[in-house]
């Protein structure tokens, strides 16, 4: 099969919500030695994109957004340790903790995210989604890291990243801490308004912010 094709298939296995068929594709792009963060974007992804399309326009309902959702996660399953693996740099460039904030559980981003900043050598505790501001800042106060990760998918739920910082302003541990938000609605201009210290517009953008707070070249 040419690339062209499988990237065609994943995009309707997406959109059709054949989660067996997501899968299996994702092997195929294995088996093909496709860099699996391609996949994600040139297949997966825009597959995505047509279904939140439709959906807006009355086209797609609930139960087309719930099945895209678990094609692109049955995909994910089989292209996460590829993706983890190719870990390039040997020491650990820094410590992240990652979630989606309260109210919110979209998590297949985040997970993206999580797994790209791991393969680029950070270590992170992801905190999967629907996570409490509590949850954040006791994580915070246990581990340490030197980055917070906040994805927050809806425009209702934005609103709980900035509650993460303002918390988070009034520990000591603020200093120690750059903040990255993220997520389908959240803009730059959003990250600098919440006092965000950077804003990732997707996975390769996140992990290039990441590496920019550990100064180091992207
Ligand atoms: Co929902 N949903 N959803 N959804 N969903 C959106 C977000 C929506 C835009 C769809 C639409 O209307 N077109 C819309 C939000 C509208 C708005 O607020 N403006 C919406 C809605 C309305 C809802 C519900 C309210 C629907 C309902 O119940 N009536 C409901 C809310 C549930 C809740 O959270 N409380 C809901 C539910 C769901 C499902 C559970 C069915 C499912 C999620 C499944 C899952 O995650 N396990 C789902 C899905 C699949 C979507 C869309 C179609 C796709 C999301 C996705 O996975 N995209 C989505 C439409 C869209 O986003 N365009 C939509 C693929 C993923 C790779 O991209 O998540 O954007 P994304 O992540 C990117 C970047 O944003 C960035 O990097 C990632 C990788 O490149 N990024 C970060 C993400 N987090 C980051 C963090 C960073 C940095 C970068 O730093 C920390």
């Amino acid at each position: 099969m040419e690339e062209r094709e499988l990237y065609e298939k994943m995009f309707q296995s997406v959109l059709q919500g054949e989660i067996e068929e997501a899968g299996e594709l994702a092997k195929k792009a294995l088996e093909m030695q496709i860099d699996p963060i391609i996949a994600i974007n040139k297949g997966y992804t825009k597959g995505m994109d047509k279904v939140s399309r439709l959906y807006q326009a009355g086209e797609y309902f609930l139960p087309e957004l719930v099945s895209a959702g678990e094609a692109m996660k049955a995909a994910l399953k089989v292209l996460d340790p590829a993706l983890k693996k190719q870990k390039t740099e040997r020491k650990i460039l820094g410590r992240v903790v990652l979630g989606t904030v309260e109210g919110d559980i979209h998590d297949i981003g985040k997970s993206i995210v999580g797994s790209m900043l791991v393969a680029t050598g950070f270590e992170v505790v992801d905190l999967g989604v629907n996570v409490s501001t509590r949850k954040f800042l006791d994580t915070i106060k246990e581990v340490k890291p030197n980055i917070l990760g906040l994805s927050a998918l809806l425009t209702t739920t934005m609103p709980n990243q900035k509650k993460v910082i303002e918390a988070l302003k009034e520990t000591k541990e603020r200093q120690n801490i750059k903040v990255m938000v993220g997520g389908a609605a959240v803009t730059d201009k959003w990250a600098m308004e919440i006092g965000a210290d950077g804003y990732g517009e997707d996975a390769i953008a996140a992990v290039n912010v990441a590496k920019k707070f550990t100064t180091l070249p992207s």
